[in-house]
Parts: structure tokens; C-alpha cells; sequence
């Protein structure tokens, strides 16, 4: 049950924030021990303290790298208060018994971000102190944790509220972050180790956000990662799962667009994106391929929002938007509506694998980041697209990539068209496409298609060819391949092959 602490083992790294703690153990009566800077830095305190050397007999040796670990320390930490055998060991090795230990450990994330070199980052691989807070954690029965400086405050808490009283269900809560802090630690030492995969998955003890709920209400939901190095929102409600996903959508889609581009996703798909000169053009361009979807979208620009593209943008309902930057005054227009999530893209680096649970287990894959240029193509057909046909067909292709399989995306003069999304047959993701061209009134005479896998037989070329489609881009790879470029053939189309399929699931 409830313990009263009596005396405290004290290893920290930043000793910013430890004065008030060891004050108020101070004026508890806890006996403080400590390892020799945050010895000294409790000295400056006035505060008298036992060095952890003067217990185990030993200095810090190896530079350092042997301080803590002995059994005087570790004894003092682990023994059993209830069982006798315990207790009895305690008096024969004359080992100090430690209510609470303090840990912060060494930054080894922070000195790996600093661009340290090797030797200096394997010296901060803290391996007494991750001791430390594992074996307090695993006897959290008798023992406090606090395992970093994140935890001060509430360690502050529990201190003031009850005289140095903590329960059991307090210490247990700590050994929770304790165990946090010591996975999160190591995990970040095997990235660093691990660099050839990329940055893994990255869940640390104060990186996880609770959501209002999963994809629908009746569902829990979090997000484990650090949103803060991804974007920084500055307007409007709370972000929800169903947002992160079109967030996530939206990002990689628009990283494969170098000009002025705008584009509008439902549901991880784009239903509007349009590439142009100007970014009013561009917002116009991408909303006119289905205005009717882009109601409550996620809208994402790679230029920043001026006023004029503000004020047409204001026009419709939408739930998200993401730039690199907006003026002063198109803030403010877009600043109307006070649930509009209005979110600033940082410029920062992905990790670069896709993990996703199913069945008792986790699919890891690294990611589709193949984006195929002129030199990727290959012309089936007699006849050879030109520049500005070259030009649509890498960007249907670059749409296509980013569109739920299977999929077809319409395009003409940079501006998606129309596009078939998550169908069971890629005929039925082009009667799609055709269908919501038409609602919208295009005219397709000369538009290309991008299939994001072979076509298995020629009926998609012939469809796309009756409604004036002019040029084809699929990845080839069909042992009916010939069928389809002899269709082109017999009717003045064109075809180039990338060999890269683009399935997304
Ligand atoms: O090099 S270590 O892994 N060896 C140890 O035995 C040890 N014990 C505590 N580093 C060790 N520590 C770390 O020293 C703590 O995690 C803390 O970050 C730091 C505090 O050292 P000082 O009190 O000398 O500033």
C-alpha cells in the first residue's frame, strides 16, 4: 500500500528543475544519495547528500561508464521489503535501502540529432541508468520511479499532496512511464544502429496522442508518433483519425509535384489536383473535377496561400488545409470559420516504411517512393507522344500511384480529369473515371490514362479510346501486352511503358 520515502538515489543528466524536488525531500527528511555531478550540483544546494562511491567503494571508473553498477546500489534498489530473506541480505552486505530513485538519463537521441560523431554517441548510450530505472520499475511495489525530467512535475505532485506518502497504484503508474522511457530509449540506440532501414517506427513516452475516437465513433482511437515534427496546426477543432489519414494522404501525394500544384482528397484519394502557373489557377483547375467531392475535403498546396487563392477557397465547406506557409491576409479570410483545421507542412523526412496490423501480427514494407521521369519510359507504339503528351502521362502516372487499386486516372493539360478508385476490375475503375468526366461535363478528346497496373486485356484501351483518349501510361508486364498496343496501333493512340507497378491497397 502506501509507502512513506525515506531516502532517494539520484543520477540525473540535466539537473535543470531538480532544485525544488530536492528542496522538498530536504525539508521530507529523506536521506539523498547521488552519483558525482548531481552530487555536487545538491551540495550548491546546501543540501547535504551521500556520494553512491562512498556506499559501493568504488570510484566512477572508466571514464564514467562504471559509476552505479554495483550490488550495494542495485541491492538497495531490488530487495523485497516483505520478505525476510531480503531484508536479512540487506543488513549482511550493509546495503542502504532507496524509497525513490530520479534518473534522467544521457541524451542520446539529442546527441545523434546534433550530428555527434560515432564515439561520442556510443559514450551516450546510458547503461547505469537504464539499469537504475528498470530494476525500480520492476520493484515498483517498494520503490518510486521517476524515470526523466518529463516526470518532475508530477513527482512534485505526489511529494506536496501527501507528505511523501505515495500508494502503490502511484508507484505503478510511474513504473508504467519507466518502462517507456527505458523502450523508447533503446529503440532510438537501434535506429541509430539500424540506419540502412531508415527510421523504424518511432513511439515514445510522450508521443502518443489520444483521439476523440477511431474511424467512427464507437471506436477508441491514438496516434503514436510526434505530429510536431510533421506539421504545426494553427487553427481550428481538434484533429481526428480519419483527418491523420487524408493528412497522410495528402502529404506524399503532394511530394511527387515540383510546380504550383493544389490538390483536394476524399478519403486518402485526390478528387481535384490540378498543376499550374498560379495558385488561384491551380485551386480553380483541381476543384472543377468534382466540386461535388471536394465538400468537407482535405485541401494541400506546395506554394503558399495568397489572398485571392484565400477568398475562392473560403467559398466551399472543407475540413483541412495544408501549405508550406500563408499571407497574413489570407489567413485571416480562412480564419473564418472556426473549426477549419489550418495546419503549416514542415519541411521534415518521413520515415520511409509502412507498417500496417493484420490477422496476430504486422505487415512492414518500405515505402512506394518510385517516381517514374521521361528516362523510365518506354513507347510501345508506332507512334511516340509528344513533349506536352509526356508531360500528362507522368502526371496522371504520379496521380495514379497515390489513388486506391485498382485505379485509373484521366488527365489533360495537367488537371485530373476524372479517376477510378478501389475497384475490383480496373474496367470498372475506368467506367468510373468516364462516367464522372461526363457528370462534370469534360470533353476527354485528347486526355491521357494511367493505370496503376498491367491491363490483362485490351478492353480498357478500347474503352478509353471510344471517348477520345489519345495516349496510355500502365506499366506493361501482361503476357496479353500485345493486344492492347496492337489496338493502339489500329487506332492512331499512343502507349508508353514504365515497367513499375503502383498497386496501393
Ligand atoms: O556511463 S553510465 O552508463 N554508467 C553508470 O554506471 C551510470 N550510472 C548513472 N552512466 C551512468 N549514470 C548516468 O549518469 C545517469 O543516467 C545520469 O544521466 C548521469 C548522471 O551523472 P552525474 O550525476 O555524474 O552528472
Amino acid at each position: 500500500g502506501s509507502k512513506k520515502i525515506k531516502s532517494a538515489l539520484i543520477s540525473v543528466f540535466h539537473k535543470d528543475g531538480l532544485d525544488e524536488i530536492i528542496k522538498t525531500l530536504n525539508k521530507l527528511d529523506v536521506q539523498l544519495y547521488s552519483t558525482g555531478g548531481t552530487q555536487t550540483f545538491i551540495e550548491n544546494l546546501g543540501v547535504e547528500v551521500k556520494a553512491v562511491e562512498d556506499i559501493t567503494g568504488y570510484p566512477s571508473i572508466l571514464g564514467g561508464r562504471v559509476k552505479t553498477l554495483h550490488p550495494k546500489v542495485f541491492g538497495g534498489i531490488l530487495a523485497r521489503r516483505h520478505n525476510s530473506l531480503d531484508k536479512e541480505q540487506l543488513l549482511q552486505y550493509d546495503i542502504p535501502e532507496f524509497d525513490l530513485v530520479i534518473v534522467d538519463l544521457y541524451p542520446f537521441e539529442a546527441t545523434v540529432a546534433s550530428g555527434a560523431g560515432e564515439q561520442d554517441i556510443i559514450e551516450k548510450i546510458d547503461i547505469g541508468g537504464i539499469s537504475l530505472i528498470r530494476a525500480a520499475a520492476k520493484n515498483y511495489n517498494d520503490v518510486l520511479i521517476v524515470p526523466s525530467k518529463a516526470q518532475y512535475a508530477h513527482l512534485n505532485k505526489v511529494l506536496n499532496e501527501d507528505k511523501g506518502i505515495s500508494t502503490i497504484a502511484q508507484r505503478k503508474e510511474f513504473a508504467k512511464a519507466a518502462f517507456a522511457v527505458s523502450s523508447y530509449y533503446d529503440s532510438a540506440i537501434f535506429n541509430y544502429f539500424d540506419n540502412e532501414q531508415g527510421s523504424a517506427l518511432r513511439i515514445g513516452h510522450d508521443n502518443t496522442r489520444t483521439l476523440r475516437y477511431g474511424e467512427n465513433p464507437h471506436q477508441k482511437g491514438k496516434f503514436y508518433g510526434n505530429l510536431d515534427e510533421v506539421f504545426e496546426q494553427i487553427h481550428g477543432k481538434e484533429i481526428s483519425y480519419n483527418n491523420l489519414l487524408d493528412i497522410d494522404a495528402a502529404i506524399n501525394l503532394i511530394g511527387d509535384f515540383n510546380e504550383t500544384t493544389f490538390a483536394i482528397l476524399k478519403h486518402n484519394n485526390a478528387c481535384g489536383l490540378a498543376s499550374r502557373e498560379n495558385l488561384t489557377e491551380a485551386w480553380k483547375d483541381a476543384l472543377a473535377a468534382d466540386p461535388v467531392s471536394a465538400f468537407g475535403g482535405v485541401l494541400i498546396a506546395n506554394k503558399a496561400i495568397d489572398l485571392e487563392t484565400a477568398q475562392e477557397i473560403n467559398k466551399i465547406f472543407f475540413e483541412v488545409i495544408i501549405t508550406p506557409a500563408y499571407n497574413e491576409d489570407a489567413l485571416e479570410v480562412l480564419r473564418s470559420k472556426k473549426n477549419r483545421i489550418i495546419l503549416i507542412l514542415k519541411p521534415c523526412e518521413l520515415p520511409n516504411i509502412l507498417n500496417r496490423t493484420l490477422l496476430n501480427g504486422v505487415l512492414s514494407q518500405q515505402k512506394d517512393i518510385k517516381t517514374e521521369t521521361s528516362e523510365d519510359l518506354k513507347t510501345a507504339t508506332t507512334l511516340k507522344p509528344d513533349a506536352n503528351e509526356v508531360e500528362d502521362l507522368l502526371f496522371a502516372n504520379k496521380l495514379v500511384k497515390h489513388t486506391k487499386s485498382n485505379a485509373i486516372v484521366l488527365a489533360k493539360n495537367k488537371q485530373l480529369i476524372a479517376s477510378g478508385v478501389g475497384q475490383t476490375s480496373r474496367v470498372d475503375a475506368l467506367n468510373q473515371a468516364i462516367a464522372k468526366a461526363k457528370a462534370f461535363n469534360f470533353e476527354l478528346q485528347g486526355a491521357v490514362m494511367a493505370s496503376d497496373a498491367f491491363f490483362p486485356f485490351p478492353d480498357c484501351v478500347e474503352i478509353a479510346q471510344m471517348e477520345g483518349v489519345k495516349a496510355v501510361i500502365q506499366p506493361g508486364g501482361s503476357i496479353k501486352d500485345q493486344d492492347s498496343v496492337d489496338y493502339c496501333n489500329q487506332n492512331g493512340m499512343k502507349m508508353v511503358l514504365t515497367g513499375i507497378r503502383h498497386f496501393k491497397h
